[in-house]
């Protein structure tokens, strides 16, 4: 698409950032958000960043109508997260929801190509590094088997096709948001990431995926622990057993006892 007419998507697109310490990389991530054509707007959600991570914004969006912060009482997880910045989303009119990372491993320039996606073609667009053309630079061996794994173990247990259901690099039509149910994801980290690309195919919405090229940040630190790659393997796991009955015995159950309950209660 010529970048001369304004895109599709132009004044409708919300760019949600989470961050936890990302003092080096926050200022120069928004600036360069609020430069890319189509006036794509940004909500970065801070969990009390003991960096200043949130003042900095605080201060950007003083100066800018189109940049918001949410701030967080403590570290509550990404997935929870995205899901505060869906919901800041869904209050108001975007019907475009990205996500992305603070530390420039998802490139704001390669924004505009993921709204393109979900414009023309994908209820959910997917900046990926496991499609012909998407590249991982600076990641350690071990952190690469990671990502694979988990990948992989996606697709063989619970079928998703999405090549890269870990990325974080996303973009969701209004819809997929309002049809899928929030509240019932119990990923609160990193799998969230997981959950949601299962919840979307299971739901029979359109994913595309796009290629990029990732870069291990350069600035700052990871904030991925062993705890969130067990986590991972839970989540597997729990999404897997959704599909046997004792799962469904026992939803049945409570939709019993809710029946049994007296009004009010
Ligand atoms: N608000 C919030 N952001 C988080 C949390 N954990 C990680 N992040 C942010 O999520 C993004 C991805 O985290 P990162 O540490 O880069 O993960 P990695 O790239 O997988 O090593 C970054 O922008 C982090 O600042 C959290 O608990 N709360
Ligand atoms: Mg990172």
């Amino acid at each position: 698409m010529s970048r001369e007419s304004a895109p599709a998507w132009a004044g409708q697109a919300l760019v949600i950032v989470p961050t936890y310490n990302e003092r080096e990389n926050i200022v120069r991530l928004v600036t360069e958000l609020r430069a890319l054509p189509g006036e794509v707007h940004v909500l970065v959600v801070d969990d009390n960043s003991t960096d200043g991570t949130g003042a900095l914004v605080d201060e950007m969006a003083q100066n800018d109508a189109g940049v918001f912060v949410l701030h967080r009482p403590g570290k509550l997880g990404l997935g929870t997260a995205y899901k505060a910045g869906f919901g800041f989303g869904l209050a108001r009119e975007y019907a475009y929801l990205c996500t992305m990372d603070a530390d420039f491993s998802h490139s704001p320039s390669s924004l505009p190509a993921l709204l393109d996606l979900a414009a023309a073609d994908a209820d959910l667009a997917v900046g990926s590094r496991y499609v012909p053309g998407g590249k991982v630079v600076g990641w350690p061996r071990l952190r690469k088997l990671i990502s694979h794994s988990a990948n992989w173990a996606a697709h063989v247990f619970l079928g998703v096709v999405t090549h890269d259901c870990t990325a974080g690099f996303r973009c969701y039509r209004r819809h997929v948001l309002e049809t899928i149910d929030l509240d019932g994801i119990f990923s609160t980290g990193y799998s969230f990431l997981i959950e949601m690309a299962f919840l979307c195919q299971r739901a029979g919405f359109r994913i595309a995926e796009t290629p990029i090229t990732f870069v291990n940040r350069t600035q700052g630190a990871s904030k991925i622990s062993k705890i969130e790659i067990y986590k991972a393997f839970y989540t597997l796991l729990r999404l897997r057993t959704r599909a046997l009955p004792w799962e469904r015995m026992i939803g049945l159950w409570r939709r019993r006892a809710d029946r049994k309950l007296p009004a009010g209660k």
